[in-house]
């Protein structure tokens, strides 16, 4: 297994690249998305927060695809640090709001992502992190709650009370000048036939590419959030996804913290059963305590999760493939960000070491 981070857009920089290679980290995860555009509580130094009904911010340009010459650039100047580029993480909701709302741009998106698909390829970029929901990363709050009063993110009962406001999809506003109302609830079928003609339309060319898609669970796991059905909310949902279109460009960005919130199933057995299909393009490593819709994300060395059980799961059934941390509670100091990730990539490391030693 490969150690990596994750990095927001405005952290693609050479003192971000420094930090991960200081840190131990091999790879980088990298996110091409703005989350934090005009977000007024969505600060830059914690994971995409948002507020409870706020959205994370406002979704980027249309028309501006990402090109083949930017993508091999990204990957050059990550190169040249020393590390890998493992893959990039999610869509931006400019790009495939129609794709997820069936709307009447669905056919041009999906030309749209189909070329971001075949750039990516290009430019030797080998796994894009999608999430299929249309509520999105949302609901949650952030509260002093965690280890020694870190700031840390969690749920404190459903997110049902109000609906996704139109021209909002994935929590981000795609639409400013869209019309007053909300967004009509569809049924749970209706969404997973959308995702079925996405992956139909999407994994052939993936496939001519070199790419593998990798789906992220919903976070948070609930059944509905703000009126809206979710695809992926108990572990054994995966597998539906994974069989909707068998491939080996149809795999998971599988996500512990979020499984372990679930409140079916058990987490060591998802990362069992999906390592050992080899569907598990990248890991999102975090730990938790409790479940939807009462949970909070901890420090990686505490919470429900035995982390040195999961590694040793990945290790058992071979899987090669990049680890990242996933979020981590705020310390308290001048860099609450960097803390926590080092904080968390030490315990990594450390595990890591201990597992080789066996
Ligand atoms: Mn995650």
């Amino acid at each position: 297994m490969k150690v990596g981070l994750g990095l927001y857009r405005h952290m693609l920089t050479p003192d971000y690249y420094a930090f991960a290679r200081q840190a131990g980290c091999t790879h980088v995860v990298a996110h091409l998305v703005d989350y934090f555009n005009q977000g007024p509580s969505n600060p830059r130094t914690n994971q995409p927060t948002g507020a409870k009904y706020e959205p994370w911010g406002v979704a980027g340009d249309p028309e501006k695809l990402w090109t083949a010459a930017e993508l091999t650039t990204l990957r050059k100047e990550i190169e040249n640090a020393g590390l890998v580029l493992a893959a990039v993480e999610n869509l931006d909701p400019a790009h495939w709001h129609d794709i997820l709302l069936d709307g009447p741009q669905r056919p041009h998106q999906v030309e749209n992502v189909k070329t971001m698909v075949r750039r990516l390829g290009e430019a030797g970029i080998p796994v894009l992190g999608y999430n299929f929901s249309l509520a999105g990363v949302c609901g949650r709050v952030t509260a002093p709650a965690g280890r020694g009063g870190a700031i840390t993110v969690g749920m404190d009962g459903p997110a049902d009370d109000v609906p996704v406001p139109n021209g909002m999809v994935w929590n981000m506003i795609y639409d400013p000048q869209a019309p007053a109302g909300s967004l009509p609830s569809i049924p749970r079928d209706e969404l997973w036939r959308r995702l079925q003609r996405f992956l139909e339309d999407v994994i052939p060319v993936a496939e001519q590419s070199g790419v593998r898609l990798a789906a992220h669970p919903d976070d948070p796991p609930l059944p509905t959030m703000r009126r809206q059905p979710r695809l992926v909310y108990q572990p054994h949902m995966y597998q539906r996804l994974i069989d909707l279109v068998p491939s080996r460009s149809n795999a998971l960005e599988l996500c512990v913290g979020t499984i372990a919130e679930m409140t079916e199933g058990d987490v060591y057995d998802a990362v069992d059963r999906y390592s050992r299909q080899g569907k598990i393009a990248y890991l999102h490593l975090r730990n938790v305590s409790g479940k939807v819709p009462h949970y909070r994300e901890t420090f990686i060395d505490e919470g429900d999760v035995n982390m040195m059980r999961i590694l040793s799961i990945l290790k058992r059934n071979n899987f090669d493939g990049v680890i990242i941390p996933d979020h981590t509670p705020q310390m308290t100091c001048a860099a609450p960000w960097h803390a926590g990730m080092a904080h968390t990539l030490g315990f990594l490391l450390a595990a890591k070491a201990a597992l080789e030693l066996d």
